[in-house]
């Protein structure tokens, strides 16, 4: 018999592999948003959080501490993780400037596990967060979950099973029923929530997850809400092939930048091109 770790290791290496990925998403204005939202944002890659390996406990006190000094300068921040521990820090740095949360949370696994308070588990930290009062769970919304947790503590849980037997427009309908416009809204996207088909590297895959098809319009339909950040995580490129769950990664940093770009005034530059094109194609055909 053998006796292998919960969780595979490999996830440290996931923001160079999203970095990577990312050159394949430079070159044309983001569809179907008909946009460069470069245009409308100052970005800027503020690189890594320096962690010693041998002080695990100071973690979350480095994280948080990095976050703060970047949220000071009125920007905002989109993090790759990394184990999907980092939200915790990541977090309670966002509550200090937005307070209480709403979260959005994209996973095969709810992390609401009970712990002791004192594990740096990828399991524990929403529950963490929601006693801590950093996270409201009846304002939040759980996506893709499909591993059993009977610790739910209030969150609104849409099951990857729900999900499938009620289409995208019901999750979409369910996240605005909850949330409203002026609610801050937080982001975080375990890489897990796709189906290993989908996103085949990362340390805990779960069959039976979403496509990046059934993923990408929710992602799309955020723009109404007050996002305040966002966080991409448990990208282990070591499990990857060909790229697979780093472009995915990256794809969805790269929509959310088109949904603050839209917060912040980006219109499509030619409403009904794509449309129109594949009618003028079809009759020409
Ligand atoms: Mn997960």
């Amino acid at each position: 018999m053998i006796v292998l770790p919960v969780t595979a290791p490999g996830a440290r290496f996931g923001p160079r592999g999203i970095r990577a990925a990312s050159t394949e998403l430079a070159s044309l204005d983001a569809f179907p948003f008909n946009f460069d939202p470069f245009k409308y944002l100052a970005v800027i890659d503020y690189g890594d959080v320096w962690l010693d390996y041998g002080y695990p406990q100071s973690v979350v006190e480095k994280v948080e501490k990095h976050a703060d000094t970047i949220l000071q300068q009125s920007t905002s921040l989109l993090s790759f993780g990394g184990d999907h521990f980092i939200s915790y820090p990541l977090l309670r740095s966002h509550h200090k400037f937005h307070g209480p949360i709403s979260l959005i949370h994209f996973d095969a696994h709810s992390d609401t596990w009970e712990d002791d308070g004192d594990r740096l588990d990828h399991g524990s930290m929403f529950l963490r967060a929601a006693r801590e009062g950093i996270v409201i769970p009846e304002k939040s919304v759980q996506i893709g979950i499909r591993t059993q947790n009977y610790c739910t503590h209030g969150f609104n849980i849409l099951h990857a099973q729900w999900i499938h037997s009620h289409g995208i427009q019901d999750v979409i309908d369910t996240i605005h029923n909850i949330i409203s416009p002026d609610d801050p809204v937080y982001i975080t996207f375990d890489i897990d929530c796709f189906d290993p088909a989908f996103a085949p590297g990362t340390g805990t895959p779960v069959v039976g997850g979403l496509s990046t098809t059934q993923i990408l319009p929710i992602l799309q339909s955020l723009g109404d809400l007050n996002l305040i950040g966002m966080d991409i995580v448990e990208v282990a490129p070591v499990y990857d092939h060909a790229e697979i769950t780093s472009l995915a990664a990256a794809t969805i940093g790269y929509n959310y930048l088109c949904l603050l770009a839209q917060m912040r005034g980006a219109k499509a530059k030619h409403i009904g091109t794509i449309l129109n094109e594949t009618l003028s194609g079809a009759a020409a055909g």
